[in-house]
């Protein structure tokens, strides 16, 4: 399905809003994108915020069996967790699509972690700056994968203010990786998100960065 991204540039979105179902006759470009991140950082909403079609979500009410493996600080009044994937589809400019896959977080779906990645060409980590650690397994799957990637950074309202440089060297990012701020449950601020990552993704397929 998914192909590198062209070097036309991914302009200004075509359809958050008009949710359809047909893929737009312009669509050039089907590309795979994981949206990565831990337990209640906001994949779920960031795709729901994006998506133009009717985002698919598996979701599991937390049990208490799993309340006391999924780490609840911050996020207490979280009832569900994903167990599999989120999945929706947005098209940008320039003939670009994205197929979103939201990716479980936890530890213990590292198994489901090669057939997700499958096919993608690059992942989008959200980071809760309120519990950073909680993204360094998300980041070392990433990895792992050889996946390029951005980070999103999701604020919340108790989020410390730390600077951009405290926040790469927290999360060991390397100089050209994408760090961009993101409120998730904002359609812009979301598609911003996104574009930070594509516009990585095509300077890093430009044959002279090859
Ligand atoms: N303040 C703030 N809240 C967010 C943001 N993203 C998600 N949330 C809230 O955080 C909670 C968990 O989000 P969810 O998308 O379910 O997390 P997931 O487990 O990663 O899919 C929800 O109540 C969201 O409304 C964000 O960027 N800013
Ligand atoms: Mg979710």
């Amino acid at each position: 399905m998914a192909s590198a991204p062209s070097s036309s540039s991914p302009g200004s979105t075509g359809a958050a809003g008009a949710r359809g179902i047909h893929l737009p006759d312009t669509a050039r470009e089907l590309v795979k994108i994981l949206v990565a991140g831990p337990f209640g950082v906001g994949k779920t909403t960031l795709i729901d915020s994006v998506s133009e079609i009717r985002p698919l979500h598996t979701e599991e009410h937390l049990s208490e069996a799993s309340a006391r493996v999924d780490d609840l600080a911050g996020v207490r009044d979280k009832t569900t967790t994903t167990v599999a994937i989120d999945f929706g589809r947005i098209s940008l400019g320039g003939g670009v699509v994205l197929y979103l896959f939201g990716t479980p977080g936890q530890e213990r779906f590292r198994s489901l972690w090669a057939d997700i990645a499958y096919g993608a060409l690059g992942a989008l980590v959200l980071v809760d700056t309120r519990r950073i650690d909680d993204s360094f397994d998300v980041l070392g799957l990433v990895e792992e994968t050889g996946l390029p990637y951005a980070v999103a950074l999701n604020t919340f309202p108790d989020s410390r203010p730390y600077t951009e440089e405290q926040l790469r060297r927290s999360l060991d990012l390397e100089a050209g990786t994408p760090m961009v701020t993101c409120d998730a449950r904002d359609t812009n601020s979301s598609i911003d998100a996104l574009l930070a990552l594509v516009q990585h993704l095509i300077a890093r397929n430009r044959p002279e960065t090859r």
